[in-house]
């Protein structure tokens, strides 16, 4: 699939610091030292109704890290996915009675123009399920082979205990493991499973549903942790630097891709940090397709909302907190974005480079945008109340606030 355009990343004096992150994982902070391509994969959005303000809050954190990496003159290995064929998107489809290809590639496209208006860094690989299958099939066929999975009435399961590393991403213990795989597209009450928590890899054929040939798996679709595993290894391989997504995506899907890829190499786990965003809500529960409670990046846009005013709203949260989206916290970004803007639009200043220093040590230390945003604020104050006579000054703000926040002033 085609990602979207990039916006260009200005390059600042000096080199950036390595990014510090909390890592689910290990449920620590950990110092990242890519080499000079860092890798990333950030789990991409099933595309049936795009793109609320909790995916975009959940992209712009991996869009920091990005930025934290470009800025220590490191190039930056980024994959996506998009879940273009999965239960609730079909479930969706057939609601309102359209193609379920259409349905997916509609979103798709609202997404990639929701990214662009935000400035968002594309993925050099942006890879939908269904292109991926061709690369899912043996890998299934490996983990049946070589005794980790299953098959169970034409479906083929994946066997937790294959694993003994399983439990590692997420660390919960089994009752809150069977709750959230009921939760979040398992089927811990099937009979006949090894464990309950095995997650499917290979789902049989149904009537009316798509299916794809499936080689001695016979014909069907894949589960959806073997797709972002499938995808993950072909572009990036092993022990890439981060692989990030919503803390809904902790348990089950990073913990069984994890345990897949672990039964597929031997290695654990696929990343060296698992990054986890916090929740998004509005009117008090995490905004969700399932329930509705949803405000769309495309819905502000076309009420006329700067999406750099979007930008700064997601910004002035700390990427792991969950938080309330409301329209105090939109009208704040507004007046902040028109102070910032008012600031820079003055041919001079006062001086910018401790500035510079602040916002990287800020983002470098997990991501501390709020701390990033309330350095800019500190500027842009001495900047209005006092006449300063450094003419590199406002361009000098202007770039570190494009470059390292993705805002455009
Ligand atoms: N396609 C899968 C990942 S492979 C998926 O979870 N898609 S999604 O469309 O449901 O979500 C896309 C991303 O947005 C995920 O990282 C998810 O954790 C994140 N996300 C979803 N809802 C919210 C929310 N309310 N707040 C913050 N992030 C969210
Ligand atoms: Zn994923």
């Amino acid at each position: 699939m085609h990602a979207w355009p990039a916006s260009e990343v200005p390059a600042l004096p000096g080199k950036g610091r390595d990014l510090q992150i909390h890592d689910t994982a290990t449920q620590g902070t950990i110092t990242l030292a890519p080499g000079p391509v860092a890798r990333i994969y950030v789990c991409g959005i099933t595309p049936y109704d795009a793109t609320h303000i909790g995916h975009a809050a959940t992209y712009n954190a991996f869009d920091l890290v990005q930025r934290v990496w470009l800025d220590t003159k490191r190039q930056v290995h980024y994959v996506q996915n998009v879940t273009d064929v999965d239960d609730p998107l079909l479930e969706r489809a057939l609601r309102d009675n359209q193609d379920w290809t259409e349905l997916a590639e509609r979103e798709t496209a609202l997404f990639r123009e929701d990214m662009t208006a935000l400035r968002m860094l594309p993925p050099q690989h942006y890879i939908g399920a269904v292109e991926a299958i061709p690369g899912i099939v043996p890998l299934v066929e490996r983990l049946r082979d070589a005794g980790a999975a299953y098959e169970l009435e034409g479906d083929t399961y994946f066997s937790v205990e294959a694993d003994p590393h399983f439990g590692g991403v997420s660390h919960l213990d089994a009752e809150a493991m069977r709750l959230l795989s009921a939760e979040r597209g398992g089927d811990p009450d099937r009979p006949g499973k090894k464990n309950p928590l095995d997650p499917m890899l290979w789902m049989a054929a149904l009537p009316g549903e798509p299916s794809w040939d499936g080689g001695s798996l016979g014909r069907g679709r894949p589960g959806w942790h073997i797709e972002c595993v499938a995808i993950a290894l072909d572009h990036l391989g092993m022990g890439f630097d981060i692989q990030g997504g919503g803390s809904d995506l902790a348990f089950p899907h990073h913990e069984m891709g994890a345990s897949h890829a672990q039964a597929l190499t031997g290695e654990f786990p696929m990343a060296k940090a698992y990054v986890h965003a916090g929740m998004v809500a509005l009117h008090g529960e995490k905004m969700s397709k399932s329930k509705g409670n949803l405000v769309f990046v495309s819905a502000l846009r076309r009420a006329g909302v700067d999406p750099a005013a979007i930008r700064l709203a997601l910004l002035s949260h700390h990427y792991r907190a969950d938080w309330e989206w409301t329209d105090a916290v939109l009208d704040e970004a507004v007046a902040r974005l028109e102070r910032w803007r008012a600031a820079v639009s003055r041919p001079d200043g006062i001086p910018a480079d401790a500035l510079v220093e602040e916002v990287r040590e800020a983002l470098a230390n997990d991501l501390d945008a709020p701390a990033a945003l309330a350095a800019v604020d500190r500027w842009v104050e001495r900047q209005i109340a006092t006449d300063g006579d450094d003419e590199s000054a406002p361009g000098l703000v202007s770039r570190t606030v494009d470059a390292l926040l993705g805002v455009a002033l």
